[in-house]
């Protein structure tokens, strides 16, 4: 029997169809000194890694005021821009030495804004030349699947191609910790993850040439 051309688009339909998919649910906890589990988890973040989906385009706005970043973590996609206005009456120098992240946007203050498109997946540690105390964090992530737990751990990511994948998650304090989940139509829903942010000690870094800032600036 000939095959009509009909068939034959149905059949490449069939076979370019949507794999199959499900949610990634669990809890994060981030453990604090002396044992205590941390009540904020505002700054955590959770990813799984694997899944090659291209990212939806997004971008994001860390803002400077009063000598500090806000928000303090921000995640974008591959080829997200992140917006740096300074609202300070005060020159910030905003730069990062991560990796192929780097970039360095030199000084402004109002009404110049400064913004970095950032291109390579990973975690990119964003300081201030001027301030070492001003620092903020970029997850640069190459894939649509991250989550911003709600206020008691818990978190949903949902639509998660079907396989074999490592959850993720991170805090400044902590560090990651992470999980390998089997992604099927049912779901993962029971994944748990803890951050031990109970050993971790502020540590001075170095500014944008690889000295130590000037005595005198606090951290
Ligand atoms: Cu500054």
């Amino acid at each position: 029997m000939r095959v009509g051309w009909k068939s034959v688009v149905v059949l490449s339909l069939a076979l370019t169809a949507p794999a199959a998919a499900g949610t990634v649910r669990g809890r994060v906890e981030v453990i604090e000194k002396g044992g205590k589990r941390a009540s904020d988890l505002a700054d955590t973040v959770v990813w799984v890694e694997g899944p090659k989906v291209k990212p939806r385009p997004s971008s994001a706005t860390i803002t400077m005021k009063g000598k500090g970043f806000a928000p303090r973590v921000a995640v974008v996609p591959v080829g997200g821009t992140v917006e740096f206005p300074n609202q300070d009456p005060v020159f910030h120098n905003v730069f990062s030495v991560s990796g192929e992240n780097r970039f360095d946007l030199d000084l402004y203050k109002k009404p110049k804004s400064g913004a970095w498109v950032f291109r390579h997946p990973g975690l990119v540690r964003v300081y201030c030349n001027i301030h070492p105390q001003m620092s903020a964090y970029v997850l640069v992530r190459d894939n649509p699947f991250w989550a911003r737990p709600s206020a008691d751990g818990g978190f949903e990511i949902p639509d998660v191609p079907a396989g074999t994948w490592v959850v993720k998650a991170w805090h400044e304090r902590a560090g990651e910790a992470s999980q390998a989940v089997t992604v099927t139509e049912a779901g993962v829903l029971d994944v748990a993850l803890t951050l031990d942010a109970s050993k971790w000690k502020r540590a001075p870094h170095k500014n944008k040439f690889g000295q130590d800032y000037e005595a005198g600036e606090k951290y």
